[in-house]
């Protein structure tokens, strides 16, 4: 009888709680990000028996349709939601209500949430991939992620997680290939010996140097934030690499999607006095769009033609924090 797991697409965290769902349960899973969330809900087999979602929030415009889907599943099938996404103490109770198992944390990413949640049906190997979404979430330092990287070799944790971040930004646009690294995970394979994966690492090492170099000529200041709009399938790195290029407390990076609309990363440093998530969550909706996330990392979408006066909006949130 088959389980099926819905997982986050677009990094680490999201794949290796995919794989640690699939090491555990076995059955299907698919990959999806927030946008999607809804119609994957949807799409769940008629076969399933149980179904995980992990790393998947959703924001306050569409919550209220999350819950009733969630709702209407767990009338079917048994259904675990793993997720470490801010909600409010009012949400929380909403999603409880619908009859889910909820594990919520936002002290921890979904891989370590995920991995002790089916701690007793993991290989040992499970623990390697609930620390290779900590360091890629920055949750590395939680006191689950501390102990457990104590009894490993740093540096190998932090090279094969690196391995597949990088090689996960470079061929993340075809869905084929998440898919298969997923698949490779699960069989508890170590990163670097999963197809090519060690050589299209290294490949995106280079695009990497080469961008941050590009940020520099690129990129536009604007007070305490920067901002680029860029091609790259990582955003998230281009926002980073902003904060160094600058000397800025947020960067904002963002590519055009079909239908006019833009898809932004947000990144922000220790100086940062606002939780990104929250705040982008709130802006995102003023401008016809939507959005949320952590307090240092966030992402939303929104009209291209609205991108202007939501950094205007942003920038003017920093400037009074
Ligand atoms: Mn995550």
């Amino acid at each position: 009888m088959p389980h099926h797991c819905i997982s986050h697409i677009k990094d680490v965290d999201g794949l290796s709680s995919a794989a640690l769902v699939v090491a555990a349960k076995g059955g299907t899973f698919r990959l999806t990000d927030y946008d999607d969330l809804l119609r994957e809900i949807d799409a769940v087999p008629a076969t399933a028996t149980g179904v995980t979602i992990c790393d998947l929030g959703t924001n306050a415009s569409n919550f209220p349709e999350f819950v009733g889907k969630l709702e209407a599943l767990a009338k079917r099938v048994p259904v675990t939601y793993i997720d470490h996404h801010y909600l409010t103490e009012e949400s929380k109770k909403e999603i409880l209500k619908t009859g889910v198992e909820l594990r919520h944390d936002v002290r921890d990413c979904a891989s370590m949430l995920t991995y002790l949640t089916y701690k007793e049906s993991l290989p040992e190997g499970g623990r390697l991939l609930a620390l290779y979404g900590a360091v890629t979430d920055y949750m590395d330092t939680s006191a689950n992620a501390s102990q457990m990287m104590e009894t490993f070799d740093r540096q190998f944790v932090l090279l094969e997680c690196t391995i597949l971040a990088y090689a996960l930004a470079k061929n993340g646009r075809d869905y084929a290939y998440p898919e298969m690294l997923v698949r490779g995970l699960a069989s508890m394979k170590a990163p670097h010996s999963i197809d090519e994966v060690g050589r299209e690492a290294l490949e995106q090492a280079e695009v990497v140097r080469r961008l941050a170099e590009d940020v520099r000529s690129k990129g536009t200041r604007m007070g305490k934030l920067a901002y680029m709009r860029t091609e790259q399938s990582s955003t998230g790195n281009v926002a980073k690499l902003l904060l160094g290029a600058f000397g800025v407390s947020v960067g904002v990076a963002y590519k055009d999607k079909l239908g006019g609309t833009a898809e932004l990363s947000l990144r922000g440093t220790s100086e940062s006095k606002i939780h990104l998530g929250k705040e982008i969550g709130l802006i995102a909706q003023r401008h016809g769009g939507s959005g949320g996330g952590h307090e240092k990392a966030a992402g939303c979408s929104v009209p291209a033609s609205e991108i202007q006066g939501l950094l205007a909006d942003l920038e003017s949130r920093l400037e009074a924090s």
